[in-house]
């Protein structure tokens, strides 16, 4: 094993002293596969943390780097432009779902969740509307962890700590999770699309006219998994409607072939007003996040003195050019290797190797939508999340593999280029790990 210090780094959502026991280090990456410290191959069940879809250093995407960073690694963002970020911006929008015109670039879906809200609120006051200032969440959300993502999303861990200091008017809607109803349901649950009449109770407390806006997950992802139940985002597309609120999708998951269309918008039916982006965008090579909006949202924005800035909000690194190459390539590889279309022909096979554990003792719930799946454990007495943690550690001690748990939910993001067999293997060999924890 090559010796890692481990001691300065503090780590990001991680068990950091358990951690430092036994670390587990990465030193190198191919396709499907990691290269451990200690010299393992190791196959990647979450293709990164849900960034990688095309694998990982992808010829493409790694030589389009290398160019950039030797041609333009800098250029100031404001006030002047680098060509690579307005060719990214038009690729961005020639996927789009109809009626987007324009992309804010950011650094992380944090940011890119920040910006929408802030877009939002700018929006309605550009209207003649500054009244409406309240946002919507939903209980299990996760939309980052900068201040306006932390307020509206709803995972009670990353909230509890800093209560005092969420954004205040901030609502959220009841959460879709009904294992009672809906367990080991394929695709879509069918019950829940009531649940989202909970924006119409806001809408009559607060009365409508004073919500700016409605941010959810298309798909939650790091809640484990949830699919919209069937006609729940049609409602609430609907509510938003009829009140004037802007629906925003945080898509930093589902977008860019992730189920199996360029957008969950476009995969779903619904079409949301704003659409949070970043992981996939860049396919994880640098980071990068972007924000699409409806013309009608930019263009309400555009107003005032020509001399003057229309919005006060930037990156330093706001579509930075080494990101933007990076984008670019990602997307020819999107277009050139069929990613989206390969991603949509596989998500029968990952979801019949999912719900294969639908089985077992240890589990209570299997859910699946695109290439997004979840296989959720039932906690040991007493201690939530330790049997999900051992499985990951087994997982990449016996196994070699990376498997993703949030607690006790093991969540997977396979490749959306993946070879059947390699996905067979990595569930045969979870089945032996969940079988031999306690
Ligand atoms: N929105 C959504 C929907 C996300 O999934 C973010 C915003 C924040 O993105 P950044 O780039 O700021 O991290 C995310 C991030 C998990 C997991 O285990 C998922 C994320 C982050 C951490 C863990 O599913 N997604």
């Amino acid at each position: 094993m090559n010796a890692v210090t481990t001691d300065a780094l503090w780590m990001p959502f991680t068990a950091n002293r358990d951690f430092k026991k036994a670390p587990r280090v990465i030193v190198g990456a191919d396709g499907h596969h990691y290269t451990t410290s200690d010299g393992r191959r190791v196959y990647d069940t979450f293709s990164g943390l849900w960034t990688c879809g095309v694998g990982h250093c992808h010829p493409k995407i790694v030589e389009a780097v290398q160019q950039q960073v030797a041609t333009l690694d800098y250029a100031i963002s404001f006030q002047v432009g680098n060509d690579k970020s307005f060719a990214l911006a038009e690729r961005v929008i020639d996927m789009a779902p109809d009626g987007f015109s324009n992309v804010f670039f950011t650094n992380s879906g944090s940011e890119s969740v920040d910006t929408a809200l802030k877009i939002a609120l700018a929006y309605h006051r550009a209207k003649g509307e500054g009244h409406r200032t309240r946002l919507i969440g939903r209980e299990k959300g996760y939309h980052g962890v900068n201040f306006g993502g932390m307020s509206v999303g709803g995972i009670v861990p990353n909230r509890k700590v800093f209560s005092a200091a969420l954004l205040p008017g901030v609502d959220h809607l009841r959460h879709t999770l009904d294992i009672g109803r809906n367990a080991f349901s394929r695709g879509l649950p069918e019950h829940g699309a009531e649940l989202a009449e909970d924006l119409e109770r806001l809408c009559v407390l607060h009365d409508g006219s004073n919500i700016a806006a409605v941010i959810v997950e298309p798909i939650a992802g790091s809640a484990g998994v949830l699919p919209p139940p069937v006609g729940y985002l049609e409602r609430l597309r609907e509510i938003c409607d009829a009140h004037g609120i802007l629906l925003i999708f945080d898509e930093v998951i589902a977008a860019f072939g992730r189920v199996g269309k360029a957008f969950g918008a476009e995969r779903l039916g619904v079409t949301p007003d704003i659409i949070t982006t970043a992981k996939g965008l860049t396919n994880g090579v640098v980071p990068m996040g972007a924000v699409l909006v409806q013309q009608k949202i930019h263009d309400a924005i555009m107003q005032g003195p020509d001399h003057m800035i229309e919005l006060f909000h930037g990156y330093t690194y706001s579509g930075h050019p080494v990101a933007a190459a990076a984008g670019l390539a990602t997307m020819d590889v999107y277009d050139e290797e069929g990613i989206f279309e390969q991603s949509l022909a596989l998500e029968e096979t990952f979801a019949d190797l999912l719900h294969s554990f639908a089985d077992h003792d240890k589990v209570i719930d299997v859910r699946n939508f695109g290439m997004m799946g979840a296989v959720e454990l039932a906690p040991r007495a007493g201690a939530p999340g330790a049997r999900g943690l051992e499985i990951h550690k087994q997982c990449f001690w016996n196994e070699d593999l990376v498997v993703r748990n949030g607690m006790d939910t093991l969540q997977f993001s396979p490749f959306l280029n993946s070879k059947v067999d390699e996905m067979e293997q990595s569930f045969e060999a979870i089945r032996r790990v969940v079988d031999a924890v306690d």
